[in-house]
């Protein structure tokens, strides 16, 4: 296996809007960033990624671009963008930008001149089509609700958007459209940007006919993801990107991937093949959707993860690279929605990051995760901000489901939760801005806030400085050869890592009860070093067979 400086590094995703303000408009921006930066570097932290801070109308908080090369004025200007890189750098970290090309937004010039006319030297950077029977191209919902087409009356044509309408999609089979991405991405890497995190980019590659989905029973619209998501020039247009643009540095690329599956990742992420580094895969993150997607929602069964994990885990064994993630700006956070938000906050927090961390792949860090930040209830609807919140609740409302149950789905999964400003400490507003945040802080930033967990030697910050350092110091993290043990067992989650006469055994107990763990009879070794537990009484006993404590994490080195 090569090795290489993204494959080593920990990275910290930052979005923008909710990080730090600095100048008292309730909005984060660049040089709150800035201000920050110094936290960051101190967890450990080697790359950045910064979420969009382009300019934008923001319909979808900065993944609706009108101008891949200007910032948005909410965030600050070019000359503070260009501070942050200085500074990152100076600090011995690594700057990833945002990538969403797959659309831009309808206040793009290119739409505004593709949708004046046919004739339009923009129109097919964009993709637009005539009705069928008078309805749209096809049935195709939009991932933001309502149909993935919008009739543009002045052409008589509708253009596809598969998020809001304020989102077309762009044309990929265009070249033109290519070329003036690459460009825009050559102008980025030549500013000496580190790589992209590419949005959706397994969306880009839409088929030449849009043929209909399978409609369910009731519904006016169908998924079409299944036309749209690894499309039939996706590895042509990556492998051309690659060519043109990325094969001339020193980058690092993540795809985000909804859809994508073990085997096609081999595809995307094998080095030999030059298209990208790694993939976001989603599979984990469906653990807990019913059969009606992530606002069905139903419980997580720890076997579920064990097996989907351990399948990422061997499938890019030897064939490309794993991101390791449980949180980002759209998925909620995983403190509540998979560990323990109320009495065992710190251990939950701890054990999930222990049971992350220590995987073969290179982690994300998403903002707030390494101070055990918790989802948000808001009362009411209107202290939303999430474009697929709110059509989400009003396109239930409108079919009649419940008022509770369409609540209590947004509290377990609406983006929201992973959005609330960053808790800074007790200040008002938890000292992310002094004035009206953008979006309310969570009240429990009284006693949740990075100046408290940094002041208390056993807090999740400093676990996850722990657990970020134990990469930094043994390779085997990096690089050892990954294993399930107990695979039948519904409550221990443990695995060993093997490289050369190193094994790191990990034992982590997915509940509050007090399971024994039976150390497996082919496991051997000689010594036995515990190098990281979430709990601070040393282990007094053999390893042949614990009693685990709740959410129990525990990590040691044999030889
Ligand atoms: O997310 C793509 C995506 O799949 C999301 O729609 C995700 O599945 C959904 O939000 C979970 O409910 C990317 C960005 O990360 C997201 O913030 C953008 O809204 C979206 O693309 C459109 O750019
Ligand atoms: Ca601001």
């Amino acid at each position: 296996m090569n090795k290489a400086w993204w494959k080593e590094s920990v990275v910290y995703q930052i979005y923008p809007r909710s990080f730090m303000d600095s100048n008292g408009d309730g909005i984060g921006d660049l040089q709150g960033i800035i201000s920050k930066l110094d936290y960051i570097k101190n967890l450990g932290i080697d790359v950045i990624w910064l979420s969009p801070v382009y300019k934008s109308p923001n319909d979808d908080n900065g993944y609706d671009i009108s101008d891949y090369q200007d910032i948005m004025d909410d965030f600050g200007t070019m000359a503070d963008w260009e501070q942050l890189l200085v500074e990152v750098h100076e600090r011995g970290m690594k700057l990833i930008m945002d990538l969403v090309v797959n659309h831009s937004s309808d206040e793009h010039p290119w739409f505004l001149e593709a949708r004046q006319s046919k004739d339009s030297k923009y129109r097919d950077y964009y993709i637009w089509r005539k009705g069928k029977n008078g309805k749209e191209p096809s049935n195709w919902y939009s991932n933001f609700g309502g149909s993935a087409w919008e009739y543009d009356e002045a052409t008589d044509e509708y253009y596809l958007h598969l998020f809001s309408k304020k989102q077309p999609d762009l044309n990929w089979c265009n070249p033109s459209l290519r070329k003036e991405i690459y460009n825009m991405m050559k102008w980025w890497l030549e500013k000496g940007i580190d790589g992209f995190r590419m949005d959706v980019i397994n969306f880009i590659s839409k088929p030449e006919n849009f043929e209909d989905g399978d409609l369910k029973p009731g519904k006016k619209y169908a998924s079409g993801s299944k036309f749209y998501r690894n499309g039939p020039h996706i590895h042509d247009y990556l492998q051309e990107m690659n060519r043109e643009v990325l094969s001339h540095y020193d980058v690092m690329t993540v795809g985000e991937m909804p859809g994508v599956t073990p085997e096609l990742a081999k595809l995307y992420t094998s080095e030999d093949r030059k298209e990208l580094n790694m993939v976001f895969q989603f599979e984990h993150m469906g653990l807990d959707n019913g059969e009606n997607g992530k606002w069905d929602l139903k419980p997580l069964k720890l076997a579920d993860l064990k097996a989907n994990l351990s399948k990422w885990q061997l499938a890019l064994e030897d064939t490309g690279w794993n991101s390791l993630y449980f949180n980002n700006h759209d998925q909620p956070r995983s403190v509540s929605r998979f560990g323990n938000d109320k009495k065992y906050r710190v251990e939950s927090a701890k054990m999930l990051a222990t049971l992350l961390h220590m995987m073969k792949g290179t982690p994300y860090v998403y903002q707030g995760e390494e101070i055990g930040m918790t989802n948000i209830r808001f009362d009411s609807i209107e202290d939303y901000r999430d474009i697929e919140i709110i059509n989400m609740f009003k396109e239930q409302t409108e079919a009649g489901i419940p008022h509770q149950q369409i609540m209590e789905s947004i509290y377990a999964k609406g983006r929201d939760n992973s959005r609330t400003p960053m808790q800074w400490d007790a200040s008002p507003n938890a000292g992310f801005t002094t004035s009206t945040p953008w979006l309310k802080v969570n009240p429990n930033y009284i006693e949740i806030n990075a100046e408290a967990e940094i002041s208390n030697a056993n807090s999740i910050y400093h676990y996850y400085r722990k657990l970020i350092q134990l990469r930094k110091k043994y390779d085997v993290i990096v690089y050892g050869k990954y294993e399930l043990l107990l695979p039948e067992h519904q409550e221990i989650f443990a695995y060993t890592r093997t490289l050369g006469d190193e094994k790191l055994l990990v034992i982590c107990n997915f509940y509050e009860g007090q399971p024994m763990f039976e150390l497996p009879e082919h496991i051997t070794y000689q010594s036995a070093e515990l190098l990281i537990s979430n709990y601070p009484e040393k282990l007094t006993h053999e390893l042949e067979s614990i009693q685990l404590r709740p959410y129990d994490a525990s990590v040691f080195l044999l030889k």
